[in-house]
């Protein structure tokens, strides 16, 4: 069976789904803290799980033959400067204890989330590459970055088969994020679609790498399906897709929507998207796994402003 922890979560909501359609409903367990994510899980298992209690987590593995855990659970680059030792705590406590478990249990794959927040400000910013200096300066990248080395020590030392993601800024219209620094990139298209005005929380010049939610669903199960010999990064491998900033995605949507008006007040999240890379190298994963995004910037907004009007978001999003 497969475990996901953190289903009920930006990434989690639709990976779970596509984790359903690929291996049967039967076979897939989504968990999360919030007990009223289960309104989500209509089509697969749900139980309410903290991550945190590892009884819980290793009682559930060892009950229902767990073979697989997808552990998504995670605070985010935003919520996590509010809250930095707790952040720290959740990110890496969590991620110790499904690596200890994995090793013990002999657990077939792990998988976890990175991101490019691993990356700092003396990063080269421009096609960051694979391997390059990482110094992340929020509690989020230190704890992605040290989770990155984990994840490798476990496979070095362990054969702990975990696999692992530098995704960029993930956008979706099935799931509203959850505490990012590119979070603005999701409320923008429901602000366009309700015709309201967008007011940006990141300058207008600010690019970032972003990826689409099928493309990062695409190649977080084209990594969990390569031979695991493909598999030559155990770290976490940089993914791109594509890179824009607020006046971009802006000028994207009011190709459909004439009357859509932004204005920029930058906060706190300047300085996390500006200790960002511009634009990511994933060359490695191209080479290693085949890695192939399908979506730019106009495909995605297309597809958004088509289906978002009609998507029934769960009572838990609102
Ligand atoms: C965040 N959405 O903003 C996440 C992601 C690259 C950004 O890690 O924290």
């Amino acid at each position: 069976k497969i475990l996901v922890i953190g289903a009920g979560g930006q990434l989690g909501s639709e990976l779970t789904q596509a984790l359903a359609s690929t291996y049967g409903a039967e076979q897939v367990i989504a968990t999360d803290i919030n007990a009223q994510a289960a309104s989500k899980f209509d089509f697969c298992q749900f139980r309410p799980l903290d991550v945190m209690d590892q009884r819980a987590v290793r009682e559930l593995v060892v009950q229902e033959k767990v073979s697989q855990i997808y552990h998504l659970a995670a605070v985010l680059s935003a919520v996590g400067e509010q809250k930095p030792l707790f952040a720290w705590q959740l990110n890496m406590d969590s991620l110790l204890y499904i690596l200890e478990l994995a090793r013990e249990l002999k657990l077939d794959k792990v998988y976890w989330p990175s991101s490019i927040a691993v990356f700092g400000p003396n990063t080269p910013k421009q096609q960051t590459p694979q391997y390059c200096v990482k110094e992340p300066n929020t509690v989020y990248g230190i704890s992605k970055q040290a989770g990155e080395r984990w994840c490798e020590y476990y496979f070095q030392k362990y054969q702990v088969d975990v696999r692992s993601l530098r995704y960029p800024g993930l956008i979706g219209y099935k799931a509203l994020p959850g505490g990012g620094t590119t979070d603005y990139a999701v409320d923008i298209y429901h602000k366009a679609i309700a015709g309201q005005h967008f007011e940006s929380f990141l300058r207008a010049d600010t690019a970032l790498p972003m990826m689409y939610m099928p493309d990062a669903i695409k190649a977080t199960l084209d990594l969990m399906h390569a031979p695991r010999e493909q598999v030559r990064v155990r770290s976490s491998y940089n993914v791109g897709a594509m890179s824009f900033t607020p006046e971009e995605i802006y000028a994207s949507i009011q190709a459909h929507h004439p009357d859509f008006t932004i204005s920029y007040a930058p906060d706190f999240r300047q300085a996390i998207a500006d200790s960002w890379p511009d634009s990511i190298d994933d060359t490695v994963a191209r080479r290693d796994w085949g890695w192939a995004p399908q979506y730019d910037l106009a495909a995605m907004t297309e597809d958004i402003l088509t289906h978002l009007p009609h998507f029934r978001f769960e009572t838990t999003d609102m």
